[in-house]
Parts: C-alpha cells; structure tokens; sequence
C-alpha cells in the first residue's frame, strides 16, 4: 500500500535553484515513488558554518511503496548522482535529501530518524512543508501551522512560486 512521506531538499553549490528542480525530476522517475506535490522554491540563509553560500530549500510530497530504508537507499542514489560529498557537517553540499515525514510513523534506527531531528527548528523545512500541506499534524498532534507562527519566515525568500520552477 502507498504511503505519503515529505521530503526536504537542499543545495548551496553548483547552481542551486537547478540542481533542486532536477532533483525533483529525479525523485519522481525512480520506481515505486511518485511526486505529488511540490512546494515553492525559497532563498534561505546558511544554518552553519559561517561563509558558506545561500542555500535553495523546498518540500515534495511522495507516494511510496517503499519501505522508509529503501526510501532513504534511492534518495542517496540521487545525492550520489549529484555529485554529493560528504565532509563538514552542515557544510556546503550539491544537494541533500532529508525524509522529513514518512506517514505517521517515527523511526528510531541506525541509518534513520523519523520525524527528522531538527524539522521543528528550521523555517527552511517547516515553510515549504506548509506549502504541500497546510493542514498536517505531526506524529505526536502538533499542528504545523502553529510551528510554523512561531518560527516565522525570517531569512527565507520565495524565489520561485509554482513547480517547474524555470
Ligand atoms: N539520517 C538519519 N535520519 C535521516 C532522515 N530522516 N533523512 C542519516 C535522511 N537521512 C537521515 O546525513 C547523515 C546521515 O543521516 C545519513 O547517512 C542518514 O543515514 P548526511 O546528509 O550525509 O549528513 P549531513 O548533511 O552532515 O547531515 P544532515 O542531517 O543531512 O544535515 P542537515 O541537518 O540537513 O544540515 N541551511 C539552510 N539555510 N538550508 C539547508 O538546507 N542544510 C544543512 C544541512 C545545514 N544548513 C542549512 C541547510
Ligand atoms: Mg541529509
């Protein structure tokens, strides 16, 4: 049976605002895994290291028959295929791929923590998850609406409204 996951997508290098909406093309030519909506492209500022580039940010919704590991195997397929290397954390990157909501479920394993562990603290994952669903609760009956008021927009700039975005 499929379910609804969300995922967050971000890039501070090579050409941001494409390497996102090629991501996009890529998630949904994958088997099993559908792009069902696609929220606004935004500008946001660095979380991190100082010095680092702005960073492009945006939200898909998917449906998937796949299990939320095999989920996270093909979303590292594709930051692989981007180019993705590891080094700092929370340093510059091609693009990243984080399962931010998988159903209802909250996962706690090795490889995966579900809901992600820091979506309630970034404007730059709650903006465009409100974009794709303005009525979502979280696992635990947290609105998002209401954690959203309380992060606001700030350091967020909507650079593109309706997906393609170019
Ligand atoms: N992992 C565990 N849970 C998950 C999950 N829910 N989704 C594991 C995806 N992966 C998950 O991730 C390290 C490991 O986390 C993975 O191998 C997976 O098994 P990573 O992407 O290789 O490493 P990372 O980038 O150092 O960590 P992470 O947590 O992805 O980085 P963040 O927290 O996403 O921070 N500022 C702005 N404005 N916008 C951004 O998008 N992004 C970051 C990256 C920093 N600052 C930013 C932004
Ligand atoms: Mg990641």
């Amino acid at each position: 049976m499929a379910e609804t996951a969300y995922v967050a997508l971000g890039s501070n290098l090579e050409q941001p605002d494409l390497q996102l909406q090629r991501a996009v093309d890529d998630i949904d030519s994958m088997p099993q895994i559908t792009v069902a909506a696609c929220s606004r492209l935004y500008r946001s500022d660095p979380v991190g290291p100082p010095g680092q580039p702005d960073y492009c940010n945006a939200v898909v919704a998917v449906n998937t028959t796949l299990a939320p590991l095999r989920l996270l195997d093909a979303l590292q397929s594709i930051e692989n295929a981007h180019g993705r290397v590891r080094s700092v954390r929370w340093g510059p990157r091609t693009l990243d791929l984080d399962i931010i909501l998988f159903g209802n479920r909250c996962i706690e394993s090795e490889r995966l923590t579900v809901p992600h562990y820091q979506m309630r603290v970034r404007n730059f994952v709650l903006c465009p998850l409100l974009d794709v669903a303005p009525d979502l609760e979280l696992p635990d009956g947290t609105l998002l609406q209401v954690m959203v008021d309380e992060l606001g927009y700030q350091g967020l700039n909507v650079i593109a409204d309706r997906y393609p975005w170019f």
